[in-house]
């Protein structure tokens, strides 16, 4: 099948997915075309199934916002027309939901009918999506759909209960490639970290509020009072500043390294002992699944759908948000001793073959073929 994915091209959880589906999609024999405004992140190789096409918006002076979705329809309208695309699966509703149902119709017109697939992330349905300014478009969008999909029960049930849905939502978890997490000993460069005694924690995120960055700080600094710890830190994001001051606030500068936007993220977690999230709100936690098959047990808030994903007491833990007590009591359990350290790590990656790549792309490529055998019946 030909299909055209829209993403958010940039280092948060939607674009990781949509990328790593479209490469799996590709290697499955589906022809892959990415339109979005820059290649994305974690797309290295393009290949005769892989294409990437530009979204470029011009600016000009009278706008004030430049009109990115008439762009990105545009975008779309042209590349079906030039590569024969046949779906269109867009991820985060935001608004690429409401531009791909704009190029639809456009394309309709013309006598060209393209089925829209839409996955709903999170923000764009939690934080960004039900706000007022933005509710009526998105509900529209959703339900002007073809087919929709969430990464989480939780999601779907936070749709249902934001909007006024009017039809069925697949939930499809997101998935990871078990094999880009198996590491040779050789791949962990663990002593440029830290020294043997020590234990590695890691936190990595897009440093937003959401993400509750002083409270990783927090419980790294109850751990290092119990243990030998370095904290890594890895990502950009509005909070990195305050994060870097109160880290020399409590007086912990040697122990925590900010490392910035990584594309090696499977090297990082390599020689990490112990993954932090404690976020206020999390639809899936992409980051604590790559953590966990990486062998990296996980301390989790208990909120959206991080318990689908971390299992309580087997994985790692979950507390409540903001009990940081809790969390770094939960963290110095797994980390000071060793027998219980490594069976946490060896629970963690059997948790995350539960999410294997192979079990969960085919039930898109299912979603694919039925909503477009669908679709042509109606059109
Ligand atoms: O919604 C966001 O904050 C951005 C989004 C992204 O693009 O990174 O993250 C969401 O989608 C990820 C991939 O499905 C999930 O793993 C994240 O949990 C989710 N973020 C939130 O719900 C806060």
């Amino acid at each position: 099948m030909k299909i055209g994915i829209v993403c958010y091209p940039t280092f948060g959880g939607s674009g990781v997915v949509a990328t790593e589906l479209g490469l799996e999609l590709s290697k499955r024999g589906h022809e892959i075309h990415f339109i979005t405004y820059s290649q994305p992140v974690r797309l290295e190789l393009l290949s005769n199934n892989v294409h990437f096409h530009e979204v470029h918006v011009p600016e000009y002076p009278l706008f004030l916002y430049q009109p990115y979705e008439l762009a990105l329809s545009s975008k779309l309208v042209d590349m079906v027309k030039l590569h024969g695309i046949e779906l269109l699966h867009v991820h985060y509703a935001i608004p690429h939901a409401y531009a791909a149902y704009m190029a639809q119709q456009m394309l309709k017109d013309e006598g060209i009918f393209v089925p829209i697939v839409t996955t709903l992330h999170g923000t764009d349905i939690t934080l960004v999506g039900s706000h007022p300014f933005y509710k009526p478009a998105v509900t529209f969008s959703i339900n002007k759909s073809n087919a929709v999909t969430s990464v989480s029960e939780s999601l779907k049930k936070d749709t249902m209960r934001l909007f006024d849905i009017k039809r069925e939502i697949h939930v499809v978890p997101n998935f990871i490639d078990l094999e880009k997490h198996t590491h040779s000993f050789t791949d962990c460069q663990r002593v440029m970290m830290a020294d043997d005694d020590e234990r590695i924690i890691t936190h990595i995120s897009n440093f937003r509020e959401v993400k509750r960055i002083p409270d990783v700080i927090k419980i790294f600094y109850n751990i290092q009072k119990e243990l030998p710890a370095k904290l890594m830190m890895v990502g950009e994001g509005p909070e990195k500043e305050a994060a870097e001051n109160l880290v020399e606030e409590l007086g912990i500068s040697d122990r925590v390294i900010f490392v910035g936007n990584s594309n090696e993220i499977d090297r990082i977690l390599c020689f990490s002992d112990l993954f932090l999230l404690p976020s206020q709100t999390e639809s899936f936690g992409l980051v604590a699944l790559e953590a966990m098959a990486s062998s990296v047990p996980v301390i989790s808030t208990n909120t959206g759908g991080l318990p689908e994903v971390n299992e309580d007491g087997f994985s790692g833990y979950l507390s409540e948000v903001n009990a940081i007590k809790d969390m770094s009591k939960n963290a110095i359990k797994i980390l000071s001793d060793i027998d219980t350290l490594n069976q946490f790590k060896a629970n963690a990656k059997v948790q995350s073959q539960k999410f294997d790549l192979h079990n969960i792309v085919p039930m898109y490529e299912k979603i694919y073929e039925d909503t477009l055998k669908e679709f042509l019946v109606v059109n």
